[in-house]
């Protein structure tokens, strides 16, 4: 089954949770232990993003340690067009709808589409939008943050999203952020959208991925909490907070 069909039958019965792995962080053995740990909680896909600068060779070497050790998509989420393994399941193929800079918008993108689509890696179109503060992917990205109170441009940025063809809005607060996108947000724009919303950038604990699903979240992604504190009761409360909405 692609990854795309994966997620969408499990989204008509479930939440999803993802994990985001950085290679340059873990390289390929951790990665692929942590993942391992992570599916074994409940999640339910990998994501492979991180630094720019990443070497293919790691890249690749990480994807299939991981694909050794468990059997969820592999999903690329790229800083750039540099770095694509073809040896994942799926790319999400992404703009940064909020980005000042034509690079993000659509430049990276040029740079890698004819190879992707050649190759097979199977594509998932997917509006990034960036809240404050943004962290690094907010100031790496060039965007113009979504100010925590503007929910009306959160809501224009994901449905023009929609309306060009993507799959997915993904709200981001930034790897690391002190707070998680806020409530008004997120369910001012799930009101607004017919396509599935993910959510990421500080959710660390179970009550903030609650907080982000009651306000209509399809899919939550996590980070920093297992980088920083590995596979914890947390981090495993938190997963299961996401299983069993
Ligand atoms: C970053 O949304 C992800 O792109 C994850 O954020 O590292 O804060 O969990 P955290």
């Amino acid at each position: 089954m692609d990854t795309m069909n994966y997620i969408s039958e499990k989204l008509k019965t479930q939440k999803l949770h993802m994990i985001l792995l950085d290679p340059d962080d873990t390289g390929p053995e951790e990665a692929a232990s942590i993942s391992k740990m992570a599916v074994d909680a409940g999640s339910d896909a990998i994501m492979l993003g991180g630094s720019t600068g990443l070497t293919q060779e790691l890249v690749d070497a990480t994807v299939k340690a991981i694909k050794n050790a468990v059997h969820v998509p592999v999903i690329l989420f790229p800083t750039s067009a540099s770095a694509v393994s073809l040896h994942a399941d799926a790319i999400y193929f992404m703009s940064l709808l909020n980005s000042k800079d034509p690079r993000f918008l659509f430049g990276e993108q040029m740079k890698a589409a004819a190879l992707i689509k050649k190759s097979g890696l199977e594509p998932i179109s997917m509006g990034y939008i960036i809240v404050e503060p943004g962290m690094k992917a907010g100031r790496v990205g060039g965007a113009e943050c979504i100010k925590r109170d503007d929910v009306k441009s959160a809501i224009g940025y994901s449905v023009a999203g929609e309306l060009l063809g993507m799959k997915f809005i993904y709200l981001e607060a930034g790897s690391g952020a002190p707070e998680p996108v806020p409530s008004n947000i997120i369910s001012g724009v799930k009101n607004s959208l017919d396509i599935p919303l993910i959510v990421g950038g500080g959710i660390r604990r179970a009550e903030h991925a609650k907080a982000a699903l009651e306000a209509g979240a399809d899919i939550i992604v996590t980070g920093t909490v297992v980088e920083e504190e590995g596979i914890s009761p947390a981090f495993t409360e938190l997963v299961k907070a996401v299983k069993s909405f």
